[in-house]
């Protein structure tokens, strides 16, 4: 049976805005404040689901969530109407109400880990929510996210949804943004690849000194359990502490990987060695040959990898077998960066086309084209089993363009998110959204 890999990317909600929320992502920190532009942000990430769509890939999309999260403040004490609401937040805690408008649900590969079914245990595709709870305002994501997941993966045969880990730092879980698979044909049991940025309850593992590590071993090895994973089919790796402290937040900051190939850095993981050796001879059990490709430091410092994302990228597989890379425009900017790729693309390996990316509204943020996918492993019969409304198309591509034209802000800055006028855009907007996905009712405002 053919399978693929399907990416759903996130549609970006029309209150995005730079609020600085991120403490540990540079980008985030460093554009704090800025005005932000929803409309261009939305349409530099249609534009992509639309080439990947033209170049012959899988594409689907993943909605955005209901911002400002009135319900949010609510529980955070504020009451009144829901104007109310957000006047007294905006007077009294403004932090609390940036964070209960960012548009951070953009960046998919946070909102789950998806496991295949060719690995799990009852065969069915599994996914958890990530709880994200590093980031308040992170956390507040997934309740909606396992509604939207359900709503476009509604079909118990197939799939399988479990809700996020207990919401401490102990089980602290950013999704796929730290989980890779290797396999030989997507359709094949493959292994399954978690990285961690520390242990909650193991001291030996050496945890980074100024940011936070955001997931640890204890989330991976819950999530591994929930899917039914083989133990010969997971590999757990550490996070170099020292690049989390250069502001390497995931690892999808430092490493992409994709059929048979890792795509890392030099200083990505602790233990490399014994971590390649393991995932070479697991990958050889269900007949796959594990290839992998360091960049070296001498090339591309963590500095350079951190500002051009060059590993946020994603890496396709072609018919003919061969890869393509799909990048930021940073790493075009990026002298050193630029010519890496050049010469990655020229030596007769694998990876042969790069692909130059406008995501500059995300990347201001910290999140580059890998962020904003979502990555699902399907066959056929469970591609025909996935919400038929989610899947990209030419008309889909018109009709969300034109919802974006009609419904969002040219620019958006800190004091236009008190404006009571900019929540009822919002529900307007997703309500119409919901239809043209065929979403059903997945917000806050639609079921309460
Ligand atoms: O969680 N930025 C996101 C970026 C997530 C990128 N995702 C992956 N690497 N997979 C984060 O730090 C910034 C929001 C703000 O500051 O307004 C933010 O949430």
């Amino acid at each position: 049976m053919k399978s693929y890999e399907v990416n759903f990317d996130g549609l970006v909600g029309p209150t995005h805005n730079y609020g600085g929320l991120s403490y540990g992502n540079v980008a985030s920190q460093s554009n704090s404040q800025q005005s932000s532009s929803p409309k261009e942000a939305a349409l530099q990430g249609l534009a992509k689901m639309k080439a990947l769509m033209e170049m012959g890939f899988q594409q689907g999309v993943l909605a955005p969530q209901e911002r400002p999260d009135v319900a949010a403040l609510r529980r955070l004490g504020f009451s009144g109407t829901d104007a109310q609401v957000i006047e007294r937040a905006a007077k009294e805690a403004m932090p609390l109400l940036v964070a209960s408008c960012s548009a951070s649900s953009m960046w998919v590969a946070n909102a789950a880990t998806v496991s295949p079914s060719a690995d799990t245990a009852d065969g069915r595709v599994h996914f958890t929510a990530a709880n994200l709870n590093c980031k308040y305002h992170r956390s507040i994501e997934h309740p909606t996210t396992s509604r939207v997941l359900g709503a476009m993966f509604a079909n118990q045969q197939h799939f399988a949804h479990h809700s996020a880990l207990p919401a401490v730092a102990q089980f602290g879980d950013e999704g796929a943004a730290n989980h890779t698979r290797f396999c030989r044909e997507y359709g094949e049991a493959g292994v399954e690849f978690f990285v961690f940025g520390r242990s909650a309850f193991d001291n030996r593992y050496p945890a980074p000194q100024k940011y936070p590590a955001r997931q640890t071993l204890e989330a991976s090895q819950a999530v591994a359990r929930l899917h039914g994973l083989r133990e010969d089919g997971v590999v757990y790796a550490q996070q170099n502490p020292n690049v989390i402290d250069q502001g390497v937040f995931h690892n999808d900051v430092i490493a992409v990987g994709n059929g048979e190939v890792l795509f890392y850095h030099e200083d990505a993981f602790l233990e490399t060695e014994q971590m390649l050796a393991e995932l070479e001879s697991k990958l050889a059990r269900v007949g796959g040959k594990f290839q992998s490709v360091c960049v070296p430091r001498s090339a591309v410092t963590v500095d350079d990898a951190v500002r051009s994302y060059l590993f946020n990228s994603q890496l396709l597989s072609r018919p003919d077998g061969s890869m393509l890379l799909i990048v930021p425009q940073e790493c075009q900017a990026n002298e050193r960066v630029w010519a890496y790729l050049q010469s990655l693309t020229s030596s007769g390996g694998l990876i042969r086309e790069v692909k130059v990316f406008d995501l500059k509204q995300s990347m201001q943020n910290g999140g580059g084209p890998a962020c904003l996918r979502l990555r699902v492993a399907l066959n056929e019969t469970e591609l025909a089993a996935v919400n038929p409304g989610v899947i990209m198309t030419p008309p889909l591509y018109g009709s969300l363009t034109a919802w974006v034209e009609k419904h969002y802000r040219d620019r958006l800055s800190e004091s236009d998110l008190a404006d009571p006028q900019l929540l009822l855009e919002c529900r307007t907007a997703l309500d119409e959204l919901t239809q043209i996905l065929k979403l059903g009712a997945v917000y806050p405002f639609q079921i309460n």
